[in-house]
């Protein structure tokens, strides 16, 4: 990316006094003395809106013209945060809107303050996706995001008197939302249900109902890019008019259910993450966003054309598959082409085949979707005889290129048998172009073992994309406080456009000033996240323990539990006595994790750890010493505030079982260093800061596949190491249950039988290097430096970087010439 200063405020903040006085009252009707702050809020949104819009039409139209090739990111989940201050801060406004404010006689946090957070996502995914958008702005490439405007996004987490997850409905469209702009003259008609028949020698599909997809624009500020691309969220509407009349009149009431119930698409997010689904809506979901967004591209690229060369399409717009979410676009364009516009099979699918690339963010095979023909049947009757059809042209092509006949049946993209399934990752790699993983050792392993077959015949289409996260929201808006030393360090603010710069900080490394400035920046951080706390969840942290973070949702291959069970131990034996209680390293942990409604085990660890957080926060024992705090419904939000004030970051999983993270990246960047294993990113972040940098432990990915092979006992580890044994004891003794000695005993059960995520074989390594990272924070000079060289040495993982990346190596397009 070229290097940018920050841009320049479009207004002075006269002017936007002025501007947010004419919105409060042709907008809201409302005088400066009655405003509140939510007023103020919408108010200064909408003019902030109007400066992107002169960008915004600029890009489009240069978009259409075509001076490059457009990306289209499809993807189910966009957890985009908060917009203003985002916005704000890509225009070069902060000084100007913050001023004004004043000057209105409002605080600007509390304007701030006063906007909702969408929360269109679970979690690492869509967060991805909102970082990708950003970063796509920034570099100036032409984009849209393909998504859906949920109604209910991700359920609000709180906890009940026994600390167990409850989950409630976030209804976030019932405040005022200035950001999203409904273009009802650009909706789509998205059908589903009926039957193929023939015509004329030619398939007809003749669906009996359909729903009203309607265009939420959101525009995505480039960081002093001058380019605005555009986040497109479609939200489903019934139609008035229902087409059925075809159907008479005793059928008529069953006929119009489905068109009554159309809305319901949109209504909500599906809570799940990497656990198995199998849900008619969710399939619904898939087929509405991705429907309308194909036809979109199309109206978008080929204007008021009855008949557009589409064989020119993927030289216009190049989709990617966020996962397999959107993987039914596949059939969808071969069905455009074909049925609607007449294009022969080898014609449609040389188009389809250069249009989509797939990005797999998992490796938990159960993760896979894949969806049962029969349903596919019902609701998409001519994609599923698309599907055959590509199954079948799939196959014959293997045949061509091998003779194993065993491998041609595991590749199979319909499966056989009583009840046939698609598999969508598979339909996703034979149907695109390139394959990526998000990390160097998941895209390994998406070779080697979810994907090896394919991988084997069809070697060029693989490739690696390691994650990244936008350094704007995630270090700007987040630490102020620390991007003000890192430009005072380089003398330039060059680095937010250009992240590679923080390779500058090295040398001030060893430099004790820069060293002292920056544990200052920590400490006030603390302080900062300590307030706001307080204020907003009630808790004390104490400033001058050890900030100790774990926030990721609530997974067992995670291993939340790992966590827990060693915090359990020290708490033990400081208790009973086995360390001395004046060696023990004040520290403050604190977890942020939403469980899917349905996941038992995450959702007893959620209570697990609040019983842990009651017991030892009122044990005068170790007052002063630990302290346990879990904060409920981490978001976006509570993400910025925590992570600038993190000393040590957790990224503990099994390892090979977290695709990347993207957690890692934002707080090495921020300053924390990480007690981590050889997973996911961990192992390039490691490479980049170095191995003295990084606490390492735990099992590797081919340990945990050896001990696997030999058959694993968790039972033998436990007896083995004593600090285990009394922290399961403890919890099977009730000590977190008021002396219940059944609440836990799932998890104990699980732990002490199956373990699959083998958290018992990585204790011992786990409760070691505690030791380790207690030493070094004893000398907070050196801790300081390590956390300086974390920050200087991860500027790869900008999502500038990662776009850079996709750029290159998928989808072959460059950013808009000027
Ligand atoms: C997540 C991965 O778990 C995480 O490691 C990665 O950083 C992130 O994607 C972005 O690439 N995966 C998912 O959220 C995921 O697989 N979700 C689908 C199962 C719903």
């Amino acid at each position: 990316m070229t290097e940018q200063t920050a841009p320049k405020s479009p207004v002075t903040t006269e002017q936007f006094i002025d501007e947010i006085k004419e919105q409060l009252k042709y907008n809201q009707g409302v005088t400066l003395e009655q405003a509140t702050d939510a007023d103020i809020y919408v108010a200064s949104s909408l003019a902030v809106r109007r400066h992107l819009m002169d960008s915004w039409t600029a890009t489009q139209k240069a978009m259409v013209e075509g001076n490059t090739k457009a990306v289209g990111y499809l993807s189910a989940e966009f957890l985009i945060g908060k917009q203003l201050r985002n916005a704000l801060l890509n225009l070069g406004m902060l000084t100007e809107f913050d001023e004004a404010v004043k000057t209105l006689g409002h605080d600007p946090q509390l304007v701030v303050d006063a906007e909702y957070e969408p929360g269109l996502g679970n979690g690492g995914l869509g967060r991805l996706a909102a970082c990708y958008v950003d970063s796509l702005a920034s570099l100036g490439v032409p984009a849209f995001g393909y998504g859906i405007q949920y109604k209910y996004g991700i359920f609000k987490q709180e906890f009940d008197a026994e600390g167990k997850q409850v989950e409630r409905p976030d209804y976030w469209l019932a405040n005022d939302e200035p950001w999203g702009h409904i273009d009802y003259n650009r909706s789509q008609k998205v059908s589903f249900g009926g039957e193929v028949v023939e015509e004329n020698g030619k398939k007809v599909w003749k669906p009996v109902w359909s729903v009203r997809a309607v265009p939420v624009d959101y525009m995505v500020p480039g960081y002093a890019s001058g380019r605005v691309d555009t986040l497109r969220l479609w939200s489903a509407k019934s139609y008035d008019e229902f087409d059925l009349l075809t159907f008479n009149k005793s059928e008529y009431l069953d006929a119009v259910k489905p068109q009554v119930e159309a809305e319901n698409i949109s209504k909500i997010l599906y809570p799940e993450d990497s656990t198995p689904q199998g849900k008619r809506l969710r399939l619904e979901q898939q087929y509405f966003f991705v429907a309308a967004s194909l036809h979109d591209a199309i109206r978008v690229f080929y204007p008021g054309q009855d008949k557009p060369d589409l064989t020119t399409f993927p030289d216009k717009i190049t989709f990617q598959l966020n996962d397999t979410h959107p993987v039914i676009g596949i059939p969808e364009l071969m069905r455009i082409l074909i049925d609607e516009y007449d294009y022969d099979w080898d014609t449609a699918w040389d188009i389809t085949t250069k249009t989509f690339n797939y990005t797999c963010h998992t490796l938990l095979p159960e993760a896979l979707e894949v969806w049962p023909v029969d349903l596919i049947n019902e609701l998409l009757p001519r994609h599923m005889e698309i599907i055959n059809e590509i199954n079948e042209h799939f196959l014959a092509e293997l045949k061509g290129l091998t003779r194993d006949k065993e491998r041609i049946n595991r590749m199979r993209i319909v499966t056989e048998g009583e009840h046939p399934q698609v598999r969508m990752a598979y339909l996703a790699t034979a149907g695109g172009s390139h394959v990526n993983g998000v990390a160097e050792l998941h895209s390994q392993l998406l070779k080697d073992v979810t994907l090896r077959d394919f991988s084997d015949l069809f070697p060029t289409k693989f490739t690696n994309v390691t994650n990244g996260v936008t350094p704007r929201r995630f270090i700007r808006l987040a630490n102020p406080r620390l991007s003000a030393l890192i430009t005072e360090g380089l003398g330039t603010d060059k680095w937010l456009s250009d992240l590679d710069l923080l390779q500058g900080l090295v040398p001030l490394a060893n430099d004790d000033e820069f060293v002292k400035k920056f544990a200052e920046v920590k400490h006030a951080n603390k302080v900062a996240f300590a307030n706001f706390a307080k204020d907003r969840y009630g808790f004390e942290a104490n400033p001058d323990t050890m900030f100790n973070t774990m926030v990721k949702r609530l997974h067992e291959y995670k291993r939340q539990s790992l966590k827990i069970l060693a915090l359990i131990s020290r708490y033990a034996a400081i208790k009973n006595g086995t360390v001395n209680v004046d060696d023990v390293l004040p520290r403050t942990v604190f977890f942020g994790a939403k469980a899917a409604p349905g996941y038992y085990m995450a959702k007893l660890t959620i209570q697990l750890i609040n019983n842990v957080a009651r017991v030892v926060n009122n044990d005068p024992d170790v007052k002063g010493k630990l302290a346990v705090h879990f904060p409920a419904n981490y978001n976006v939000r509570l993400a910025q505030h925590l992570i600038p004030a993190t000393e040590l970051d957790e990224q503990i999983s099994q390892a090979g079982k977290e695709a990347s993270g993207t957690g890692n990246m934002k707080f090495a960047l921020n300053g924390a260093l990480t007690v981590g294993t050889l997973d996911g990113a961990n192992v390039e972040i490691r490479e980049r800061v170095g191995a003295d940098n990084f606490f390492l432990f735990g099992l590797t990915v081919d340990e945990v596949e050896a001990l696997y092979e030999e058959g694993y006992d968790p039972a033998k580890y436990y007896e083995a190491d004593p600090r285990l044994k009394m922290a399961i004891d403890m919890i099977s003794s009730g000590t977190f249950s008021d002396g219940d000695r059944n609440t836990y005993a799932p998890l104990v059960a699980d732990w002490l039988t199956k373990d699959y995520f083998m958290t018992l074989a990585d204790f011992s390594a786990y409760a070691d290097i505690q030791y380790q990272i207690e030493d070094l924070y004893r000398q907070p000079m050196e801790w300081n430096r390590k956390a300086i060289l974390n920050v200087a040495n991860t500027g790869y993982f900008s999502s500038d970087r990662a776009i850079e990346d996709y750029l290159e190596r998928i989808w072959h397009t460059s950013p808009l010439a000027d």
